[in-house]
């Protein structure tokens, strides 16, 4: 049981919820374990759950349950909640819009919300060039209708992604994804013609950048043939498949091999989007201009939104009513969107993320040098992953890894765990959370990583 000073500082953006610590019951609690047994009776058991709590509040750098237990979160629902949760300037808009109207469908009657959105995508997205965007619900349809628009505008079918790569849940996203537990095992067939070819993984691989790229294109070129290529879909960092950074040069080399070949470079940042990366779009790391870019998760603070941004002429390939959805940008999502977007422009949350991110890698590094069992430690600004072996084989200990996870949540820190292997941490907070409460939890995650 941990009780700390309730009067430390809300970060600024973050709401009035004590920012501390305090775990006053195991986990889960009696009111949380009252919803979790009405969950286990109601919801299908193929929704799982990981940090085993019923939520009542958020904000800042914790998340509060049923019983008054107050979490250090390092994991923002997976990459959404980067603006902080409930951040005022979004509660106020949600609110707002709510008010004012809740819905017509964008594709019946339009409001300026919407397009002050799509403004927004094709200004912020790197590329000096014309673009467009279309929104939409979630990640994964948004990387369904970027492969539609790739489709129609090439007139070709082939379709590759990436050992290791994450794309979503749904029938043709499953095809892109490539592990099979939990996401895909059981439920095929799945779609035609998608390619699966590794990519770069510096640490297992020890490939460079320019013989990673190598790799993969004779494999695309000798087994698919650029001809009948539509688009490569890749996460510039890869998410849940171990926050992965390619080696230096693989997604330039891939992205010039696509534009020499007419095939559209399609960029994932569902997961690395929107400042989380230390930059608004993580293929500004790597000094790419994808085609087209698909974003969700942090676009709008927690309400579910997504989108395709992209080169007009590719994003204008689909004919009139050829895209869409009843609810795809929502007017709700969309002022929460804009609020957000304000919030990632005008209150510095990309120095906040490098600074979270020196905070992460200086921390996890100075445990790395002490305990061989974190093998590496990688990323950049607020996405940043340790990944666990066995020190005398460097084989991946999923064991090790999840027994330091359970191990925090005990202690009142919520970690997510990723990784193909199942053998990695990985750190996402909120960028609302401050420097005090992520010691804290970097405190906590090297001592169960000690106990362990
Ligand atoms: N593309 C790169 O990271 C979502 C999902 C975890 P949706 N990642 C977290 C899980 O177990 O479902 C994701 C992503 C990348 C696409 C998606 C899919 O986004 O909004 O979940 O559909």
């Amino acid at each position: 049981m941990t009780l700390i000073d309730e009067t430390t500082t809300v970060p600024s953006g973050g709401p009035a919820l004590p920012q501390v610590r305090r775990v006053l019951t195991s986990l889960p609690g009696p009111r949380s374990a009252e919803v979790l047994a009405r969950k286990a009776d109601a919801v299908a058991s193929g929704v799982a759950h990981s940090v085993p709590v019923a939520v009542v509040a958020a904000g800042g750098g914790v998340v509060v349950d049923a019983d008054g237990n107050s979490l250090i979160d390092l994991g923002s629902g997976i990459a959404v909640t980067t603006v902080g949760n409930s951040h005022p300037k979004v509660a106020a808009a949600v609110a707002a819009q709510a008010a004012q109207f809740t819905h017509t469908c964008f594709m019946i009657s339009p409001y300026e919300s919407y397009v002050d959105v799509a403004e927004a995508l094709n200004r912020l997205t790197p590329g000096d060039f014309a673009k467009k965007t279309a929104l939409f619900n979630s990640g994964a349809e948004a990387v369904e209708n970027a492969i539609k628009i790739a489709r129609k505008h090439t007139g070709r079918q082939a379709v590759v992604a990436f050992d290791h790569g994450y794309h979503g849940r749904t029938n043709l996203t499953m095809a892109l994804t490539a592990k099979s537990m939990p996401y895909k095992s059981g439920f095929g067939p799945f779609a035609p013609e998608v390619y699966r070819v590794p990519g770069s993984y510096p640490y297992r691989d020890g490939l460079t950048g320019a013989e990673a790229a190598k790799r993969a294109i004779t494999l695309i070129e000798k087994q698919i043939g650029a001809g009948n290529l539509a688009a490569v879909i890749i996460e510039p960092i890869q998410g849940e498949g171990g926050f992965i950074v390619p080696a230096d040069g693989f997604l330039e080399a891939v992205v010039a091999w696509c534009r020499d070949n007419g095939v559209v470079f399609i960029a994932d940042e569902v997961q690395t989007g929107f400042a989380r990366t230390g930059a608004m779009f993580a293929s500004e790391l790597f000094g790419i201009e994808p085609d087209l870019i698909t974003t969700a998760k942090g676009i709008a603070g927690g309400l579910p939104l997504a989108g395709v941004t992209g080169r007009a002429e590719i994003m204008d390939a689909a004919h009139a009513g050829g895209l869409g959805g009843t609810y795809g940008g929502n007017p709700i999502a969309c002022a929460a969107a804009i609020a957000a977007i304000d919030a990632f422009e005008n209150d510095g949350l990309i120095e906040r993320a490098q600074q979270v991110g020196r905070i992460l890698v200086d921390r996890l590094n100075g445990i790395r040098e002490k305990d061989a069992r974190i093998g590496d430690v990688r990323g950049h600004g607020a996405m940043v992953a340790a990944e666990f072996v066995d020190p005398a084989t460097g084989e991946p200990d999923a064991a090790l890894t999840a027994a330091v996870a359970k191990a925090c949540l005990a202690e009142g820190v919520i970690v997510l765990t990723c990784g193909t292997f199942g053998n990695v941490i990985r750190f996402l907070p909120p960028l609302a959370i401050g420097d005090d409460l992520l010691n804290e939890g970097l405190d906590v995650v090297a001592a169960a990583l000690a106990a362990a």
